[in-house]
């Protein structure tokens, strides 16, 4: 058992209360992560709270029907465990749980370098915070049902792209092939993640792609979409994130770019790269962060100074 997941066991073991939290904007890959953690906790009795500070989006409810999330950010608690999320101030408000837990563990997949735990569980080399998780489990021999199983499962999954991106190596498929062996319900959750969108979602997502805006030879895709034409379509931000992945897979994109506005003058950034350009480091330059292959940030101002702003960011990038 490696020292980490050693002291992991160590500290639930000798305590009672827990709260698990992950980042806002909620994705599959922090859900998974905070009800595998959630249900694990309470099937050994302890007493757990999953703390909900955010918006869970209409694809992944299915995850959460019977799950009672608490707003109370006021709770005192043993020990608070922060899931796939590089920076505390993702966490959000919750700085009166923080202050007073005795433990902290962090466990997390982005590249960061704040080390806010008391227990820093760690690794940007792998595919998702939910595979991480699996692996911790496996290691203190933890007793992983069907349910925790395809929660896991689904955290790798959605991180991944379905097997997509590079990070899904050889230990993924190791992993998957355990959490399948456990009973993960894969044909369930390849269904209901990626084929159960909705229509009216699926078609803004064609009307953003043939608005997109192609700059540096087709190197980088524009798409964007504003709150007013969301709410034509009575649709929310999440429905469309599908949209981001369009152009990036033809063979000339390396960059895609996603703005979405969330107030008047307020533009939530998505990027995507495929091969080479470290989108992490660009989202950085806005005060975000992420991956080298997603990242995201906000920027004030007007979709076109916000558009403008992006464009410059890719100047004096080296395009293969
Ligand atoms: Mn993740």
């Amino acid at each position: 058992m490696n020292a980490n997941s050693f002291k992991f066991k160590e500290i639930i073991a000798k305590n009672n209360s827990f709260a698990i939290i992950s980042h806002l904007s909620p994705d599959g890959d922090n859900l998974g992560a905070l009800l595998s953690i959630f249900y694990y906790l309470k099937n050994l009795g302890k007493k757990v709270f999953a703390i909900e500070l955010d918006k869970i989006p209409k694809s992944l409810q299915f995850v959460v029907e019977d799950i009672l999330f608490t707003n109370d950010t006021n709770i005192e608690v043993d020990v608070l465990i922060a899931l796939d999320c590089g920076d505390k101030k993702r966490l959000g408000e919750i700085d009166n749980i923080f202050d007073n837990a005795k433990e902290i563990i962090k466990i997390d997949h982005h590249l960061s370098e704040e080390y806010y735990g008391t227990l820093n569980i760690v690794d940007s080399n792998i595919s998702s915070t939910c595979e991480l998780i699996s692996n911790i489990l496996f290691d203190i021999d933890a007793n992983i049902n069907d349910k925790i199983a395809t929660l896991l499962l689904m955290g790798i999954l959605t991180d991944t792209g379905r097997f997509l991106y590079e990070r899904a190596d050889y230990n993924t498929f190791i992993t998957t092939s355990k959490l399948l062996k456990l009973g993960a319900k894969k044909d369930f959750l390849m269904k209901k993640l990626f084929q159960s969108s909705d229509l009216n979602a699926l078609k803004l997502v064609n009307k953003i792609n043939n608005e997109a805006e192609f700059y540096y030879n087709n190197k980088l895709v524009i798409s964007s979409v504003t709150t007013d034409v969301l709410n034509k379509y009575n649709l929310e931000t999440s429905d469309v994130d599908e949209a981001i992945n369009y152009y990036r897979d033809s063979s000339e994109v390396e960059v895609s770019c996603m703005i979405k506005q969330k107030e008047d003058n307020l533009f939530k950034i998505s990027f995507r790269s495929k091969s080479y350009i470290d989108v992490n480091k660009i989202a950085e330059t806005f005060g975000g962060g992420g991956h080298k292959f997603a990242a995201g940030c906000a920027v004030e101002g007007s979709l076109k100074f916000v558009k403008n702003k992006i464009i410059e960011r890719f100047k004096d990038i080296e395009w293969e």
